[in-house]
This record gives structure tokens, C-alpha cells and sequence, in this order.
């Protein structure tokens, strides 16, 4: 696999909510659209979930263009490629920025399932011909609108519920929710926003039968977690603290977690996604696919890593049509009674709307392979 031309596109897209979670609520979202094109001038598609601002993790989607101009792509088109599992050998002499490599793999990985003519979920190993999923709502502004929402995503057939929470918005919110939902798939991201003085308060969360409670101590700590983890009945999940299998072997030796949110933009890329994966299978814990607010590549990408064996809980990978008024992506992505059903057409399966693209292309700039 050569690639010849490799463009990058900076997208600015509306959200149709404002998302608001403990650090900070977003509105718009800029993401950079990758295109790999090989020798035969097929097309592979990567997404960028680096957001604006360097909230959830160090990137952010200006940086990500800089390490893809100075030293990814340099890197990548230097020599020819056999095989996508190349890509992070290649690029390991960058410290993490894994969401800058996880894009330009994620259009490596596209390409090389086009050509051999396989799904990308096939590719990946995946034998899911449906996934199911459920719906992240963000922090709102008061009890209500939050039980109208949740309201509104189960009728849509959503199988369970995801609820931002903060110091101030927790306790009381939840019980709540209880109320309204005795029954429902439920649980809780605290995106970093407690610390380990907080484990009395967050034991009260142990009432409601929560799946899980992701990601409430510090967004790099896995120690503090394994002592929360002992005091808490409630499971665990790690986002922000897992940038690798090695983090991941580390935090479920320690039993900092009972349960991994593999996010395959954080862990840099589809390789290191499945190695996640395929530990954690062996580990018996569960992981289920988070998302970035992805625009229709990346979220076609989730879905095809969705179909791996040990994506078992449902992930955020909710429709196009929650988050857009048009997606860039045709079909866009589509749930069905909180199923969605993975295509399986060459690659990611759903067809590049160019005339989308253009239509939310700030900037564009095209790499050529040097000869
Ligand atoms: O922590 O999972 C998170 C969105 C942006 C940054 C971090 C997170 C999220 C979500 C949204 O929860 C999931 C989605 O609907 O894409
Ligand atoms: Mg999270």
C-alpha cells in the first residue's frame, strides 16, 4: 500500500444540543477529516476527535494538524505499508498525541479494507452483525429537562442511559432519574470531576444500582481509583485514564476498574484498540465503545470496532441524526430499537458525502508522497 496523497480537511460542524459535562459545555464542533488515497487512487477515511480546547485530554484539533504535517504523514509516506498494524510501529517514535495517529490509522485501516474488497469489521475480526447502543446526555439544565430527555432517547429504543455528573449534580440527580426509571440500564460519567476525599459522598451512588460510574478521579490516576474501587460496590469504568494496553494491564492489576471504555482516538488507533480488547477478553472485563461526538467517519469507525467479541455492554455510539442535522456520511448512521446494524459494504460501509464535506471545510491541505 503506497500512499500518494494524503488531505487533510478542518470541518466545522453545528451540534444540535449544547453538550456540557464537568469541564465545560460545546456548542460547535471542528474536527479534522483525513483522506488516504493509494496508488490505485482508492480513498480510505479517518476522523479526528481531538476537541477544540484541551479539555478531556492534552490534544486539540490545531495541535493534531502540526503533528500530522511535521511528522506523521512524513512518516507514513516515506516507505510503502503492508499492513495497518504498521502504522503505530512507525509512529512510536511520537509521544502519545494518539489522536493524531488514530486518525490517519483509522484512513489506513478504511483503505486497507477496500482493498480486499472486506468490511472494515471483518477486517478488524469482528463478527457482529448488529451492535447495540445507548445515549450520553450531557449535564441539563435542571431535573426536568434531564428526565424529558432520557424520556425522549428511550422511546427512540435506546438501551441504556448515560448521565453527566458533577460535584453539586449527582446524588440528588440520580435519585431522581431512580425515581422516574427504577428499571433502566443506567449509569454515570464524572469526567475526572471528584477526588479520592470524595468517597463517602460517591459511596451514596451505591443505592441505585448503577452500571458503572465512569471516570471519577483524576483523568491520568489509576491508583486512587483501585482505593476508591475497594470502598465502592458500584463498577468502576475507566475512560481518560487509559491510553494503552499497558495502561490497561496496569489499572485491572491494581483493580482500579471492573470495566474499560475503549475509545479507539485516546488508545491511538484500531490496533491498539483490539490489543485493549483482546486483554481485557482474557482479563473478563467488559468493554463497551465510548464516544467523541464523532461526525459520520468516526462514528462508522466505532461501529465496525463495536463488532468485536468483547464490546459487550452497550456503547455511545447513538444515530447521526441525534448529534447532526446532516451528517457527512451516506447512509448516516441509524438506530433502531437501540440496535444499529453494521454495514457491510468494502471498509467502513457508509459512502463520504464530498459535497457535505465541502459544504463544512473551513481549510484543506494535500501531502504528497515524496518520490
Ligand atoms: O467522557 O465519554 C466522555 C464526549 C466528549 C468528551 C468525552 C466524553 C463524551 C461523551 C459523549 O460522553 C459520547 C457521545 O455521544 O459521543
Ligand atoms: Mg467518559
Amino acid at each position: 500500500m503506497k500512499l500518494e496523497r494524503i488531505i487533510v480537511r478542518h470541518l466545522d460542524m453545528n451540534l444540535k444540543f449544547p453538550f456540557t459535562t464537568s469541564f465545560g459545555t460545546q456548542q460547535r464542533k471542528e474536527l479534522l477529516l483525513l483522506e488516504v488515497v493509494d496508488e490505485n487512487g482508492l480513498s480510505g477515511w479517518g476522523e479526528s476527535v481531538a476537541m477544540m480546547v484541551p479539555w478531556y485530554n492534552e490534544e486539540t484539533v490545531k495541535g493534531n494538524w502540526h503533528l500530522l504535517e511535521d511528522y506523521i504523514i512524513p512518516a507514513l509516506t516515506k516507505q510503502p505499508l503492508e499492513h495497518p498494524d504498521e502504522v503505530s510501529q512507525r509512529l512510536a517514535f511520537i509521544r502519545k498525541n494518539n489522536m493524531a495517529k488514530a486518525a490517519i490509522e483509522g484512513a489506513i485501516w478504511d483503505l486497507y479494507a477496500k482493498r480486499r474488497g472486506l468490511s472494515l469489521a471483518r477486517a478488524l475480526g469482528g463478527n457482529r452483525t448488529q451492535i447495540e447502543v445507548g445515549v450520553s446526555i450531557g449535564i441539563q439544565p435542571d431535573v426536568q429537562s434531564l428526565l424529558d430527555t432520557i424520556e425522549s432517547h428511550l422511546a427512540e429504543g435506546y438501551r441504556r442511559i448515560k448521565i453527566k455528573i458533577m460535584p453539586g449534580r449527582d446524588v440528588d440527580v440520580i435519585r431522581e432519574v431512580r425515581r422516574y426509571f427504577p428499571d433502566v440500564p443506567l449509569m454515570a460519567d464524572a469526567n475526572s470531576a471528584y477526588r479520592l476525599e470524595d468517597a463517602n459522598h460517591l459511596k451514596q451512588l451505591d443505592e441505585f444500582a448503577l452500571m458503572m460510574i465512569e471516570q471519577p478521579l483524576a483523568s491520568d490516576d489509576i491508583i486512587d481509583h483501585a482505593k476508591l474501587q475497594a470502598e465502592l460496590h458500584t463498577p468502576i469504568c475507566l475512560d481518560e485514564s487509559i491510553h494503552s494496553v499497558q495502561d490497561a494491564r496496569h489499572a485491572i492489576d491494581l483493580g482500579s476498574c471492573k470495566i474499560i471504555n475503549i475509545k479507539v482516538g485516546r488508545v491511538g488507533g484500531l490496533t491498539e484498540a483490539k490489543k485493549i480488547h483482546d486483554l481485557c477478553a482474557g482479563e473478563h472485563i467488559p468493554v463497551w465503545c465510548g464516544g467523541m461526538l464523532e461526525a459520520g467517519v468516526g462514528r462508522a469507525h466505532n461501529v465496525a470496532v463495536t463488532t468485536l467479541s468483547n464490546f459487550v455492554l452497550p456503547g455511545d455510539t447513538a444515530a447521526s441524526a441525534r448529534y447532526w442535522d446532516e451528517d457527512i456520511i451516506e447512509p448516516e448512521v441509524t438506530v433502531e430499537d437501540g440496535v444499529i446494524t453494521v454495514p457491510d459494504g468494502p471498509g467502513i460501509g457508509y459512502e463520504v458525502s464530498r459535497e457535505k464535506v465541502e459544504r463544512y471545510t473551513l481549510s484543506s491541505k494535500v501531502y504528497r508522497r515524496l518520490q
